[in-house]
């Protein structure tokens, strides 16, 4: 990962307040932000917010507020002709944009008369923590309209985006399987239609007559004309593959798989890391090749276990994007078994806790075994920790950050998987060749015992894996 470091972009973070929301809740949904950005390979280097009644100003900011950000980028903290500098712009561009176009338009009279500028600034210095560098994208926690875009790209001189563009570039490097992809890019496209006057010019106004244009269409009506065909026709075969789905679901994997489920923060991502070490991904060639998300539990068990990381439940998903979300659960749809991942410490985790289970009974993994796991209990008091164990007399306590607490929660998912399984004792002949080498690959051996007859080995598996075994090599 250290090679991608030296060329990670630096972003600064924009939280909006706006009236009735608290201190808690801003900070709370920027310090998410930052790690759904940080998810998306971005350095986060600073963040602002500010107090406002609203977001729907031209600049969403006020004026001070404004000048302090681009004081960060290295813009002019006014709208005036967009230059975004073309090397800033490879970070996150979605596939149908043309790179160039960016580059050519220069905002137009319009974007400021569109929105009346908003009162001015309630505080102008809300907490901002600053930028020891230059940062080349701005991201705003709220959503930004087509023209609010391209005034803060004029204003900063960097590239912008808002917490939807980056809710959905994660959801689509998440959707693994064809209906998950469908439904993400059917999301991305719905964002994506509004905002394509930002890329396309927009310059040929009532043009028309050129490309199979209707009459008076210009070519973002017919860009957006297109987009909503594309739309249907996606959700068209979105729809005939909900059946196979079924199906496939059926041929559920063969492979042994735990999934970590649960709210942004709660530390999967950690648990998943500390489970697996992160080196085994980059040794092992196999699980190379599988999505990063998915990596074998270590030190490996046998049979060995899958652990996949999901995207997380994010506090304020935009509606549009619920179906999207949900799809990419399909890795969790599919896994042996659950691991439902809080953070004890969040005074929040029940309702949260509900709302993972809703959900995931919802895509079809309430017939799946889970395992509550209560995080972070290093931040909680004895009496804390007392009553929660009293709560929840069933769930493992343990801090991702304890190796201790990481190898029994190894050592619990194990046996888990051991309770379904049978000890067998198998006697292979030495005439008979390859299967001792597949048994130790496959299976857990208990114990071997050398004779004149050959290898007595008593192994611990699925009574239908022994089988197979048995009739594989005759035995
Ligand atoms: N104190 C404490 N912090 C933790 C623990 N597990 C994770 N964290 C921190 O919580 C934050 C979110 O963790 P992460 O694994 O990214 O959560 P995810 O969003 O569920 O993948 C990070 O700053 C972690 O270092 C824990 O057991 N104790
Ligand atoms: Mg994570």
């Amino acid at each position: 990962m250290d090679i991608l470091n030296k060329s990670k972009l630096k972003a600064v973070l924009v939280g909006v307040q706006l009236p009735r929301v608290s201190d808690e809740e801003t900070r709370g949904s920027l310090a998410e932000l930052s790690r759904l950005v940080t998810t998306l390979g971005y350095e986060v280097v600073g963040q602002t917010s500010q107090k406002r009644n609203s977001t729907k100003s031209g600049t969403v900011l006020g004026d001070g507020k404004l000048k302090e950000l681009a004081s960060w980028t290295g813009g002019t903290g006014v709208i005036g002709p967009l230059v975004v500098k073309k090397k800033h712009k490879a970070a996150l561009r979605f596939k149908n944009q043309d790179e160039d176009e960016a580059d050519e338009f220069a905002a137009e009279e319009d974007d400021f008369a569109e929105v009346p500028e908003e009162s001015e600034d309630l505080s102008l210095d809300a907490d901002s923590d600053v930028p020891q560098e230059k940062a080349q994208v701005v991201i705003f926690d709220c959503d930004l309209s087509p023209s609010q875009l391209r005034n803060l790209e004029s204003a900063t001189g960097a590239q912008v985006l808002d917490r939807t563009g980056v809710i959905i570039e994660i959801f689509s490097r998440h959707a693994r399987t064809k209906a998950a992809r469908l439904q993400v890019e059917i999301a991305r496209l719905t964002y994506v239609a509004p905002r394509l006057r930002e890329t396309s010019g927009g310059e040929d106004r009532g043009g028309g007559g050129i490309g199979g244009k209707g009459a008076g269409e210009t070519s973002v009506e017919l860009d957006r004309r297109k987009i909503r065909d594309r739309i249907k026709e996606l959700k068209h075969e979105l729809a005939a593959i909900s059946q196979e789905h079924i199906t496939r679901r059926s041929r559920r994997n063969q492979e042994i798989s735990v999934a970590l489920v649960g709210y942004t923060n709660a530390g999967k991502s950690s648990l998943m890391r500390a489970l697996t070490g992160s080196e085994v991904l980059v040794a092992d060639k196999l699980f190379a090749t599988l999505d990063t998300t998915v990596r074998v539990l270590y030190p490996e068990s046998r049979p060995k276990i899958l652990i996949s990381d999901t995207v997380g439940f994010i506090k304020k998903l935009p509606h549009d994007l619920v179906a999207s979300f949900k799809s990419t659960l399909d890795e969790a749809a599919n896994a042996s078994l659950l691991l439902y991942v809080v953070d004890s410490s969040d005074p929040t985790f029940r309702s949260q806790l509900q709302v993972t289970r809703a959900v995931l009974d919802e895509v079809g993994a309430s017939d799946i075994d889970s395992l509550l796991v209560l995080n972070k209990v290093d931040r909680l008091s004895a009496e804390e920790r007392e009553k929660l164990q009293q709560e929840y007399p069933e769930a493992l306590f343990l801090s991702a950050h304890n190796k201790e607490d990481v190898a029994n929660l190894r050592l619990r998912l194990i046996k888990h998987f051991e309770t379904a399984m049978i000890d067998q004792e198998l006697l292979i002949p030495y005439d008979v060749q390859g299967a001792i080498g597949e048994i130790r690959a496959k299976m857990r051996v208990l114990s071997e015992n050398y004779d004149n007859r050959g290898v007595t080995l008593t192994i611990r598996a699925h009574i239908q894996d022994i089988e197979k075994i048995r009739t594989k090599f005759g035995i």
